[in-house]
């Protein structure tokens, strides 16, 4: 796929300017609205969901805060999992409650507490499956009744599975969202977002708010998420693989508290993410017995690892979520979403197991 590194498009005549902005022509007018490279990219992540459009975005929170821009208004509310990626949940905390939306964060791993919180006024549901970082796990197909009954849209953050590990919409989702910065493109040199609709109904009313708000993604970088997403398959595989071995042996550790894996018998919806994705993933959450001293102790002590935040690209990376990615939340909500502030989180990575295992040990060594 070529880049079309181009803002706008040359139209043969005012008549063919008129008639692509009255949408009787559906050619290329401008690259906000829309681009060659990035519909190459929105068909591309629309199909490996089995959705009927995407639209990409700037970044991850593009996709999200779009999907709040379209849906959420004054007097509307949201159920939400607790346990979101930060910037999620303050951005309805923080800035959309300035707009009178409200907002309800529960542990959607027991649907019966998504029941409880929806309201007349309830628009969207959304949920993190499997959750960052707690790798809470939530039934996509039982919310999406819930969310049927209830006239509300369900909205999956799909980033922690990617389409290969898991497909919302074939489980009853109406939207589905990325930060491709993640697994889809895989190799931590972008940031960037999807937004996959079950409808073209649905792609359309966002895609009206995202040329308004302005979070299209540049066609140099959506190039470079297609590029990246070739080798999605064999990534995710390599490093789901080393993940599912570093999470047996981390449990074993006698320096480990305890481990939360999705491929781990120990974790308490094994079954549901049996059932409802194809593969655990490459994301470890885990506590050392030392707390927080003691995961500094092996954060600052990695070296083939690299201690930053972002997950899902070849490299493995460790971070400690309560000081860095969940640090916007603030204590309480932390504590409410079972964010404990001696978790550590693992992105598993494409390197050599026995490697990824020898650095992570020596760092367990120096507690
Ligand atoms: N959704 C999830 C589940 C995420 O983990 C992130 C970013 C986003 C959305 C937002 O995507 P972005 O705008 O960054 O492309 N998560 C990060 C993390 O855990 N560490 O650094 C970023």
């Amino acid at each position: 796929m070529p880049i079309f590194q181009s803002s706008t498009f040359a139209f043969e005549d005012a008549d063919q300017g008129a008639a692509r902005f009255s949408g009787k022509d559906s050619g290329y007018k401008y690259t906000r609205i829309a681009n060659p490279t990035n519909a190459a990219l929105e068909c591309c992540i629309a199909e490996l969901e089995g959705g009927a459009a995407g639209l990409a975005t700037a970044t991850g929170m593009s996709a999200i805060s779009t999907v709040f821009m379209t849906f959420l208004g004054a007097g509307k509310h949201i159920v939400s999992t607790g346990s979101v990626y930060g910037p999620t949940r303050t951005l309805l905390e923080n800035e959309l409650t300035r707009f009178g939306v409200e907002s309800t964060f529960v542990d959607t791993s027991d649907v019966k507490n998504i029941k409880a919180a929806i309201k007349g006024n309830t628009e969207l549901i959304y949920i993190e499956t499997p959750a960052n970082p707690t790798l809470s796990i939530t039934d996509i197909a039982a919310v999406a009744k819930i969310a049927k009954e209830a006239g509300a849209l369900l909205v999956v953050d799909n980033t922690f599975c990617s389409p290969l590990l898991q497909k919302p919409i074939k489980l009853g989702a109406d939207i589905v969202l990325h930060s491709m910065t993640k697994f889809i493109n895989g190799h931590s040199d972008v940031v960037a977002g999807m937004l996959v609709a079950s409808t073209l109904e649905l792609r359309n009313k966002m895609h009206k708010v995202i040329c308004q708000m302005g979070g299209t993604i540049d066609p140099h970088q959506a190039w470079l998420v297609l590029r990246g997403v070739k080798t999605l398959a064999l990534r995710v595989k390599a490093a789901q693989a080393s993940a599912m071995r570093l999470a047996e042996e981390l449990e074993k550790h006698p320096k480990i508290e305890w481990v939360k894996y999705p491929g781990l018998k120990s974790h308490p919806q094994y079954e549901l993410a049996k059932k409802q994705m194809s593969g655990p993933g490459a994301m470890i959450s885990f506590e050392l017995k030392g707390g927080v001293k003691a995961g500094k102790t092996v954060m600052d002590s990695v070296s083939l690892s690299t201690l930053a935040v972002s997950l899902g690209g070849i490299e493995s990376l460790i971070q400690h979520p309560a000081s860095m990615t969940h640090a916007s939340m603030g204590p309480k909500a932390r504590a409410e979403a079972g964010i404990s502030d001696g978790l550590v989180r693992f992105s598993v990575g494409c390197e050599d197991y026995d490697d990824i295992k020898a650095d992570l040990w020596q760092a367990l060594d120096k507690i």
